[in-house]
């Protein structure tokens, strides 16, 4: 894992974008981003990081579980769509946890506070990490140009995944938004 400021130079969402301004685990943190490393060692299909998982998932109450796998063939028609609606800036009423099984991808939040008042930072993310984004804050995904990522979606029960899109006006009225800002004040 690697976090950054975002260089907001417009281009490819999928190349680093990397301003050289670095973010700790700290700060993510402060931003409510729960960060773990479970490694993986050779195939993730040998499940030798699954007593992790299945640890911190009882920890945290996640008693469910799949995989998703975002690829051009494994998406075919799909994958233009689904990877830029992964990019459009949204909120879930739920966490987002992802744990990545294989490949590597991009998880940008917005920042909050003085500092990082609404700045995207960058989350650099590859095989064996594991990161909760918490419900209500502003983020997005993206592959990057290795254009592969195989991910474990960690829930409770029936997930919220909505996306509720910035685009629209009334997103900053729900109650998740407004529920994290009080977390991160
Ligand atoms: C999401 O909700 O943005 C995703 O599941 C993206 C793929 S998982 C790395
Ligand atoms: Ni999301």
């Amino acid at each position: 894992m690697r976090a950054y400021i975002y260089d907001d130079i417009p281009g490819d969402q999928r190349l680093p974008h990397d301003s050289g301004s670095s973010i700790s685990e700290s700060t993510l943190q402060q931003l409510g981003v729960i960060y773990k490393r479970i490694p993986i060692e050779g195939d993730h299909k040998n499940k030798e990081w699954e007593k992790d998982i299945d640890v911190f998932a009882k920890e945290r109450g996640y008693k469910n579980r799949d995989q998703i796998t975002v690829t051009p063939a494994g998406l075919g028609d799909a994958y233009e769509t689904k990877i830029k609606s992964f990019f459009d800036e949204h909120l879930h009423e739920d966490e987002e946890i992802r744990y990545i099984l294989d490949g590597s991808g991009y998880f940008d939040i917005r920042g909050e506070g003085a500092t990082y008042n609404d700045r995207w930072i960058r989350i650099a993310l590859d095989k064996g990490d594991l990161i909760v984004l918490p419900a209500g804050i502003y983020h997005r995904f993206t592959v990057d140009s290795a254009n592969t990522i195989t991910a474990l979606r960690l829930f409770q029960d029936e997930p919220k995944w909505t996306p509720y899109s910035r685009a629209d006006k009334e997103t900053d009225e729900r109650p998740a938004r407004a529920t994290y800002l009080d977390q991160v004040k």
